[in-house]
């Protein structure tokens, strides 16, 4: 057993991890920067260290320190959170090299899924489906004209090193591909160190949906079911989902074969996620591998009943996964509301403060991880996520239902947030009707802002009229918005093929 860990993060996800030390008796000792002695991790771990200035690369991101003083505190292992060192497989050699043991996967997995171009090539051999195009980097443009007519247009290419939406570029016809091939070579090699790119066929509209996978250091692998993670903006995520609504039990059963079929390419232990796009005939495609915990994880742990932070250190002492695949179902429904300290109306500009006022929503199948409290500051530092709100019923649209009734409970003063924004986002029709994908937000962002004046939730009574639409007519959920709206077929018009 762990008798201290400590935690190399910051905000709601050292908090998540604090608590589960909490709960299995393991000393948390946090670290904190300048711009964090007032935030919740620092308060609520059994132990805090000052570890530098505000700017990251002097704290969160400053190995010596933190491994020196996980030393010298007599720390047993480190979590890493996600962010930060979280998929950095140098940081993995120099913990293990100390002595320390590491929450999270091996050095090795972690630089088999780094490199797209050689995650693409062992996930061919190991049956997992990828999108058409190459397995290794593209020479010079002449070859990539001819295997992108092969192909065929558009394509995308996109950097080896990249991933996260960093390093890519649509191309649509022969003659745009030299000048976009050396511009994306260009940029991968300022933002990764490594100019490799490759061409993936390009992918029209998309879903999003990624299945959590758990697995130990004895080759016991287990999926968690899927989660929708379409609701998007600039590769940020808004909102995610537990399970998908349009993922069939048979579509299920291949994307969670595939999926630990992904993890055993690697020879993966610790918690982790595999990332598919779907199009709209529910064809999957591998995207990438997340070595690491992430931001949504607790929507999978809502309907699964697991504690994946626990299982995490549980797996990293050496111990075999707690429980088997069939002790697992999806239970109900999950919905995650990302809280961003930002401004919709003001291209979605972060916004800082201290939080003079800060309360939460809480009731039935209400959980709230939040890194702040009332009086601390959000700073301009780090991400702005204040906090993630993330509910659970027995079904969607009840989910949908209590994710209105918390958003109206929340009550945040000193920043502006994104709660307006959620709400629009969460009763509108193609929200409601899961007729979306990742261009959702973009495509629709004008109607979904405040300055539409078609539409919607300016007045409290607007979410109270949507509730009761909602929980009258569990299915046709179009109509919530005939019902609200009157005759405005606005959105009818607009969204509906
Ligand atoms: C794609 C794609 C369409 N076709 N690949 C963006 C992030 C990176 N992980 C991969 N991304 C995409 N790759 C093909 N072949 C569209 C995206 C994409 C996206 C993917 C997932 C979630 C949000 C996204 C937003 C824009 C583009």
């Amino acid at each position: 057993m762990f008798n201290k860990i400590l935690i190399a993060n910051r905000g709601e996800i050292a908090v998540r991890i604090i608590r589960a030390c909490k709960e299995l008796s393991i000393t948390s000792a946090a670290i904190y920067s300048e711009a964090d002695t007032t935030a919740l991790h620092t308060l609520l771990a059994d132990e805090a260290y000052f570890i530098g200035a505000a700017q990251s690369s002097e704290s969160y991101l400053n190995k010596e320190k933190i491994i020196k003083l996980a030393k010298e505190i007599g720390a047993d292992a480190i979590h890493p959170g996600y962010g930060f060192f979280s998929e950095n497989a140098d940081f993995i050699n120099e913990v293990e090299q100390a002595g320390i043991t590491y929450i999270g996967p091996s050095a090795k997995s972690v630089m088999m899924m780094g490199s797209k171009t050689a995650a693409r090539q062992l996930m061919k051999q190991h049956n997992v489906p990828i999108v058409p195009g190459t397995t290794s980097p593209i020479n010079n443009s002449i070859e990539g004209v001819k295997i992108a007519k092969e192909i065929g247009y558009p394509i995308l290419l996109k950097a080896s090193a990249g991933g996260g939406g960093k390093g890519m570029r649509k191309i649509s016809e022969a003659k745009e591909f030299a000048s976009a091939f050396e511009a994306t070579k260009r940029e991968a090699l300022k933002s990764f160190a490594n100019d490799e790119v490759y061409i993936e066929k390009y992918i029209e509209n998309p879903k999003h949906i990624e299945v959590q996978i758990i697995a130990d250091k004895h080759g016991n692998y287990r999926h968690v079911f899927e989660r929708e993670c379409s609701i998007q903006r600039r590769h940020q995520k808004i909102i995610e989902e537990a399970p998908s609504s349009f993922v069939d039990e048979e579509t299920r059963l291949k994307l969670t074969v595939a999926a630990i079929n992904a993890a055993k390419a690697c020879n993966y232990y610790n918690a982790g996620t595999i990332e598919f796009l779907m199009d709209k005939n529910k064809e999957f495609y591998f995207l990438e591998m997340n070595t690491r915990l992430q931001v949504e994880h607790p929507v999978s742990e809502y309907i699964s009943g697991l504690d994946l932070v626990k299982e995490q250190i549980s797996i990293a002492m050496g111990n075999k996964i707690s429980f088997e695949q069939n002790d697992i179902k999806i239970n109900g429904h999950s919905i995650e509301c990302r809280i961003y300290a930002e401004d919709a109306e003001n291209n979605f500009m972060p916004s800082t403060g201290i939080l003079t006022e800060y309360s939460a929503p809480s009731g039935p199948g209400v959980r709230v991880d939040a890194g702040f409290k009332r009086d601390s500051e959000i700073s301009i530092y780090y991400d702005p996520l204040i906090a993630k709100l993330i509910l659970w019923a027995p079904d969607r649209s009840t989910a949908i239902s209590r994710a209105l009734r918390a958003l109206d409970e929340y009550h945040i003063s000193g920043v502006i947030t994104n709660i307006h924004f959620l709400k629009k986002v969460i009763a509108s029709p193609p929200f409601v009707s899961g007729n979306f994908d990742i261009t959702y937000i973009d495509k629709q962002l004008d109607i979904l802002l405040k300055k539409s004046t078609d539409l919607i939730l300016n007045e409290e009574e607007d979410a109270a009229a949507i509730v009761s639409a909602l929980l009258k007519n569990q299915t046709k959920s179009s109509s919530v918005y005939k019902l609200i709206n009157g005759n405005n077929n606005r959105w009818e018009e607009q969204l509906y093929e």
